[in-house]
């Protein structure tokens, strides 16, 4: 029995706004759907965190012998970074087994991969426990920064720099606002993929905790939330209806139009971010913005 995944899941389901943690939306099939979002014509968040990393990775300074990273996503853009700084040792990060095992294949060729099965902070304290007295880039691409919710952003920030060590960096990504219709094209593509990873998080409950939820009975749904300025992703329910979720020893009631939030995706202003740098004890360094698809790459010291 998958516990944590089951009380998770309970606990948010039990709220007044249903919701589930988008952390749950990669397993293996979730992970393959995001996948094959990142090459949607309309999602140009992963091309331009990529864009970025093949025109400027040459311009990071070149003083890190070890690199870790938040996500060990498919290994494509960290072996941008990874060639241009030659670095020796690599500690992907990842809760995902099939993942890191994945990303040690895609660049073993490049470097000594040193895989940690663990959550992020966890896995950085692993990483503390395990490196010689070499700085340190960590690596947290792809706007995950932005998957958090904005009580939590600074404090994890504020968890990162404290596992850090002076003249350690951070580089991160962090997708920018940019016009409405544009963003939600993003999250909801006509082509239907991220109505399938959205909807496959049902899919996992009922594949490992015994649910029954009917994924036909449920409706993709993102709205921007310009005030938090944000996209959410939810799960809008098409009728009334009882799900029961067997190994939880659950039950959970929908009424029609009812939603289950399961992702929340901030857009960030160019100014925000060095702010939030400061807030938890970096210094922002250095910023790079993809001109095609508004999108920072910044560089943070451990100051
Ligand atoms: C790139 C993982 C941060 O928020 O854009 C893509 C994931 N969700 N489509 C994002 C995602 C829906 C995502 N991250």
């Amino acid at each position: 029995m998958n516990s944590e995944f089951a009380h998770d899941v309970c606990a948010g389901l039990r709220k007044r706004q249903k919701e589930l943690p988008s952390k749950y939306l990669y397993d293996e099939l979730g992970s393959a759907l995001f996948d094959a979002i990142t090459v949607l014509p309309e999602y140009g968040l992963t091309r331009a965190d990529q864009r970025i990393l093949d025109r400027h990775a040459a311009e990071l300074p070149r003083e890190f012998p070890v690199v870790a990273e938040f996500g060990s996503g498919s290994g494509r853009k960290t072996r941008a970074v990874l060639e241009a700084l030659s670095v020796p040792e690599y500690f992907p990060i990842d809760v995902s087994a099939p993942a890191l095992e994945r990303c040690r294949r895609e660049l073993a060729d490049l470097t000594t991969v040193k895989p940690l099965a663990a959550s992020y902070l966890n896995g950085l304290d692993q990483v503390q426990a395990r490196r010689n007295g070499d700085p340190m880039l960590v690596l947290f691409l792809g706007s995950t920064i932005g998957n958090f919710d904005s009580r939590c952003r600074g404090d994890f920030l504020t968890q990162v720099r404290s596992r850090l060590r002076e003249g350690d960096a951070l580089l991160i990504g962090c997708d920018l606002e940019k016009p409405v219709d544009t963003m939600i094209q993003a999250y909801d593509d006509p082509s239907g993929v991220t109505a399938s990873f959205n909807l496959n998080l049902l899919g996992r409950i009922n594949r490992e905790l015994g649910g029954d939820f009917n994924l036909r009975a449920f409706a993709h749904e993102a709205i921007y939330n310009a005030p938090e300025r944000r996209i959410e992703m939810h799960l809008r329910s098409r009728t009334n209806q009882v799900v029961t979720i067997r190994e939880a020893d659950f039950r959970c009631e929908f009424a029609d139009g009812e939603t289950i939030w399961t992702e929340s995706s901030h857009k960030f202003r160019t100014a925000e971010i060095p702010e939030m740098a400061r807030q938890a004890g970096f210094v922002p360094e250095a910023q790079w913005v993809d001109q095609e698809w508004p999108f920072a790459e910044s560089f943070w010291r451990a100051a």
